[in-house]
């Protein structure tokens, strides 16, 4: 399924045309080295393998604005006074950019999408707006919607938490907000909604009640769950984990750390988890090893796509550009059966000094091809070396004998014990981490 460029009162990347796949020779910065939608790959197109989708919220609303200045990039579709009126510019512009691109999806907040009004119902009212504008949009262009969410950690309100808030008065207004979210959602079409908890967390415990805060946003996920189902929400819900910032301490840490808690309290079967590369930096893990923990619990769900800077600890939300990073994602997702309901969101912004509007495009079809290139080699080491073979063979002793007993669970302690004592001390056996290594920097062509 192709998409349709769509413009509209105002042509806002004028002189950019469709992004072309021109293939790896090509040094045209606004055309695709490797990502070409249609080609197959271990037997899926990559469009189907990747699923990508644009983030409202830092492609059309960041202007480049830190702790330390404010925005630099001149973004045309935000100006002017009229709240209402910027929310249809940037639409137009969303619409314009992902069309242009060939993206299949995006993904929004509430406040991307709307301004927030003077009442929970006008606040409602400019989201209702905006999805009628939006759902004429994606009509037109083909593009749709992989996740609608819910901004409750940007307004003063919520600066001690939303659903794990210790007002109660505060969590209904985050309740307002999400009912809101997941109409907006289901009226778009939506494949998943998200929960990333902003500010659910804390900076000390002196002041929280973490078993209280914690059954309250339990309380609050089944409450939200169930409305959707509702109203009609047969997508899937998602977790995204994150450890550390805006709070001390998140609760939603990391991947490990939300299967517990989805587990814990019964939300496992609607719940899955959305992984983003740079949240796994900072809890101290490799996105692929985030991505395999969910896979194995069977609570895989969908990716924001970026990548952290490796030298400081916090979240710069880079394009993915680390190609030996994206082969290891990639290895995974082969093998774990890939993106299914899900999809690759960029949750990335180009850097501050990056003031051309071309440099959206250049970021975004930079990391696409990344990834796509990354699929390529994957594919390769898996088919055309002895990758898996080895790393099966690593195992071996548990395929027969006694090593299948242990693991068919017919062995106890005791007898394991024994078989220790008539087998004295085992061979060494090298790990052999550099062999893998290197056989990846083999395939990096
Ligand atoms: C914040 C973050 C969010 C979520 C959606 O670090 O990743 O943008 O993806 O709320
Ligand atoms: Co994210």
């Amino acid at each position: 399924m192709s998409i349709t460029v769509t413009i509209g009162e105002k042509e806002y990347f004028a002189g950019i045309p469709q992004i072309p796949f021109e293939g790896p020779d090509s040094d045209n910065p606004l055309a695709f080295k490797y990502y070409n939608a249609e080609r197959v790959v271990a037997g899926k197109s990559m469009r189907d393998h990747f699923r990508f989708a644009i983030a409202y919220w830092h492609t059309f609303c960041n202007s480049g604005d830190d702790p330390f200045g404010p925005g630099t990039q001149p973004l045309p579709w935000l100006a002017g006074d009229d709240p209402m009126r910027v929310a249809r510019q940037k639409l137009d512009a969303a619409f314009e950019f992902i069309s242009k691109l060939g993206v299949p999806f995006y993904c929004f907040h509430d406040r991307d999408l709307a301004p927030e009004g003077d009442s929970v119902h006008e606040s409602e009212k400019n989201l209702q707006t905006l999805v009628e504008l939006a759902k004429a949009k994606q009509q037109a262009s083909g593009i749709k919607l992989l996740w609608g969410t819910a901004n409750v950690f940007s307004h003063p309100r919520y600066m001690n938490g939303a659903a794990t808030n210790p007002d109660f008065h505060v969590l209904t207004h985050a309740a307002a907000q999400v009912k809101a979210a997941l109409e907006a959602t289901v009226a778009l079409g939506g494949k998943n909604y998200v929960f990333w908890g902003g500010r659910e967390g804390y900076f000390t415990l002196l002041n929280t009640d973490m078993k209280r805060e914690l059954d309250h946003l339990a309380m609050f996920l089944q409450k939200a769950r169930d409305y959707g189902r509702k109203i009609g929400f047969k997508g899937t819900f998602l977790i995204e984990p994150k450890p550390m910032e805006p709070t001390k301490h998140q609760y939603d840490y990391d991947t490990a750390t939300v299967i517990g808690f989805l587990r814990r309290y019964g939300l496992d079967s609607d719940f899955k988890i959305n992984i983003e590369n740079n949240h796994a930096t900072l809890a101290g893990h490799t996105f692929a090893h985030e991505i395999q923990t969910a896979a194995d619990a069977g609570l895989f769900g969908s990716l924001d796509i970026n990548q952290g800077d490796p030298y400081n600890g916090w979240d710069t939300d880079e394009f993915l550009h680390n190609l030996y990073d994206a082969v290891e994602i990639m290895l995974v997702l082969l093998q774990t059966g890939g993106l299914e309901s899900g999809g690759m969101n960029f949750d990335a912004k180009t850097r501050r000094s990056s003031t051309d509007l071309d440099d959206i495009f250049i970021a975004h079809i930079g990391s696409m091809d990344v990834l796509a290139r990354a699929l390529l080699i994957a594919d390769e080491i898996l088919h055309n070396s002895n990758y898996l073979e080895k790393r099966r063979q690593r195992y071996a002793s548990f395929d027969s004998g006694e090593g299948r007993e242990f693991e068919q669970g017919r062995l106890d302690l005791t007898e394991l014990a024994d078989l220790a004592g008539k087998w004295g001390e085992p061979k060494q056996i090298s790990g052999k981490q550099e062999w893998y290594e290197s056989l990846l920097n083999r395939f990096l062509r």
